[in-house]
């Protein structure tokens, strides 16, 4: 007989939840810290009240927002390499739906996050329940299917057993290195009060082995010999690398090859700011080191890469006709990019196979002594941007450059979206593998302070420094209250700079001037071309909760970084900078925006002159091994 215990199938979720574990390298972790939630009919009598009840101790915290709660467990689960993850808790409608951008955000960045939303009833008697929306073609759909296209997982529990089978399946997807990502459960508010006798097995202690995967011995065999073919290789590595916690042997394959690294931003830390074959971030926000390296490839080695936009600077990074690609990769789909050599597999096993297989091969001394010496130059300039004062206002290189010195090397900095991160990945000298917490597979603005307290809860023995604009300031500041509930310390810099010097930027790229981006009064004409808004940052967070100063030169910052480090509680340095002082972008760094092919502003067409210049530089990567093939038509005949 099978013994069974009777349980509702909330308090069966929570009781099997806890019990999950993941093992790497023979060292196990419990998976869940816990779960963030915000309650409503949707939830209280189910899953609300089973973290209640919880023997198993599964704590619960409060937020403010359900897309913040995702960031949240996004920035814990990214600092703690996936091997530690917590769930999210909605109820019915909106508090659901507000999930769907973090849960975009977790799934592009392939970061593991298990959410948990409340449903409309099952049984349907009573439908329409407030907040269900009504699909007049089908009762079986509703507004929880929005997260199918950015969930690895989805699932509807429309009975109390259902979830002996789902909820296996929900942990084979978030301990998936190549499938994980946010893994969504939608939970009729009646089904997770209904009591079912559960087998007693199912809430067994359960370890889950996060494999190292080799990849195929063939293709170890040829990108061996494409490697020793290759005189001017480069390795671009991303989060794959930090993930499988193969920065060690990524510095030996790299020592012993005489490789330089190029990083992204999922990557950055991989190798530190001072190695000799260090060349920093890539592409468009990369270093001038990078991007003279890479144009001149004839080999690149992604590892744990997902080759976006960025690092390969809309495709127009590597020139060299012959360039080849090697791609270590645990996901397929990745390893396949550019008509690479695909080693599927984790990117530590699959180096340290790679370093045997590539023998003596070695780069020649005056290619490693070039990259030693491009190294260098960036550290000159990394110091000049630090240093450049244009005056009255600071500038963002300047700020940053205070925040670093700063910080101890195990300090963390988090950022997401606006001008930071692209400046960050430039500037920020990385010295320990998990300093560097930026969100840029999703870029998303309101990322920063919810990321930066996940941060905090995988390293309460870290400085976290949430570096943040004023535009993502005010899309989502509510956390800091959390901090402040949590006693979770955060030092906050808000960077004002008056609106979206970002998207500023881009916006002169194609001609457009700036337009909509300056956060200015509508004047009398009709446009935003009144005075520019005062707002009170420092009297906003103080209401929230937290200390707040403003700040106007490097002495004074400087001061309050010293102080915000000496406290125990969370504080915002609001510090104005200034907009057009831009760190600017170094050697082969375009960006693709689309530009307007026809325009009757005279600074569009020439922008779209300069834009289909840059378009002819621009690469497919179609046949493994054969020249890359010029974006743009040419007819066969
Ligand atoms: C949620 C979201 N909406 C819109 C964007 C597009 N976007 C990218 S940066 C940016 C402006 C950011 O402003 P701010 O935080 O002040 O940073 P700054 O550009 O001034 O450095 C916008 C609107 C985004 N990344 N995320
Ligand atoms: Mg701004």
């Amino acid at each position: 007989m099978t013994k069974v215990v009777r349980l509702t199938t909330g308090q069966a979720i929570i009781n099997y939840l806890a019990q999950q574990h993941v093992e790497r390298d023979g060292v196990e972790h419990r998976f869940f810290a816990g779960l963030w939630g915000i309650f409503g009919h949707g939830n209280i009598g189910g899953v609300a009240q089973a973290i209640q009840q919880s023997e198993a101790g599964f704590p619960y915290y409060l937020c403010r927002n359900e897309q913040a709660m995702v960031h949240a467990a996004v920035g814990y689960a990214k600092l703690k390499n996936r091997l530690g993850a917590f769930a999210c808790l909605t109820s019915i409608g909106p508090g659901a739906t507000n999930m769907v951008t973090g849960a975009a955000s977790a799934t592009i960045n392939h970061v593991p996050v298990l959410l948990l939303a409340g449903d409309a009833f099952a049984e349907r008697v009573q439908s329409p329940v407030l907040q269900q929306l009504e699909h007049p073609a089908s009762q079986d759909t509703s507004a929880n299917d929005v997260f199918r296209p950015v969930v690895r997982y989805w699932d509807r529990i429309n009975r109390p057993e259902q979830v002996i089978t789902a909820l296996p399946e929900v942990m084979r997807v978030l301990t998936s290195p190549a499938d994980t990502g946010a893994v969504f459960l939608g939970l009729p508010q009646d089904i997770q009060t209904y009591a079912f006798d559960f087998p007693v097995e199912m809430f067994a202690r359960r370890v889950w082995s996060i494999p190292r995967n080799r990849p195929d011995r063939d293709a170890v065999a040829t990108a061996a010999r494409w490697i020793r073919e290759s005189s001017r290789p480069v390795i671009f590595a991303g989060g794959g690398v930090r993930y499988s916690e193969a920065t060690d042997a990524l510095r030996a394959f790299a020592e012993q090859t005489g490789i330089p690294v190029a990083e992204t931003h999922a990557g950055k830390g991989s190798l530190p700011y001072d190695h000799p074959l260090s060349l920093g971030g890539a592409g468009v926000s990369g270093t001038l080191a990078a991007n003279i390296i890479a144009p001149a490839a004839d080999l690149v080695i992604g590892i744990g890469t997902r080759f976006t936009d960025f690092p390969t600077a809309s495709k127009t990074a590597f020139q060299d006709p012959d360039v080849r690609f090697i791609n270590i990769n645990v996901a397929e789909f990745d390893a396949f990019k550019h008509a690479a050599v695909p080693l599927v597999g984790d990117a530590r096993a699959t180096l340290e196979e790679l370093a045997v297989a590539v023998g003596d091969y070695a780069t020649a001394p005056d290619y490693r002594a070039r990259v030693l010496e491009l190294n260098r130059e960036w550290d000159a300039e990394v110091e000049r941007v630090y240093a450049h004062s244009v005056g009255d206002v600071l500038t963002q290189g300047e700020v940053i450059g205070a925040v670093e010195a700063s910080a101890d090397a195990r300090d963390v900095v988090v950022t997401s979206a606006g001008s930071l991160p692209g400046d960050l990945l430039k500037l920020w000298r990385s010295r320990d593998v998990d300093s560097y917490q930026v969100e840029y597979g999703y870029s998303t603005m309101g990322y920063e302070i919810a990321g930066g307290l996940g941060a905090k809860q995988a390293a309460p023995d870290r400085e976290v420094y949430v570096m943040v604009g004023d535009g993502s300031f005010q899309m989502m500041s509510n956390e800091i209250t959390t901090a402040v509930q949590e006693n979770l310390k955060l030092i906050v810099v808000l960077v004002d700079n008056k609106g979206f010097s970002s998207v500023g930027r881009v916006s002169e790229q194609v001609g457009a001037e700036g337009f909509g981006c300056h956060y200015r009064l509508r004047g009398p004409s009709g446009a935003y071309d009144g005075p520019e808004m005062q707002l009170d940052f420092v009297r906003i967070c103080q209401g929230m909760g937290a200390k707040a100063l403003e700040v106007r030169t490097l002495p004074e910052l400087r001061a309050a970084l010293q102080d915000a480090r000496a406290g125990t509680g969370t504080v915002c340095i609001v510090v104005q900078t200034d907009w057009d002082e831009r760190v600017r972008g170094y050697a082969n760094s375009w960006w693709e925006m689309a530009t307007p092919q026809v325009s009757e502003m005279p600074a569009v067409n020439a922008a779209r002159e300069e834009f289909d210049r840059n378009k002819g530089r621009q690469r497919y990567l179609m046949i493994p091994g054969a020249p890359f093939q010029q974006a743009g038509t040419e007819r066969d005949e």
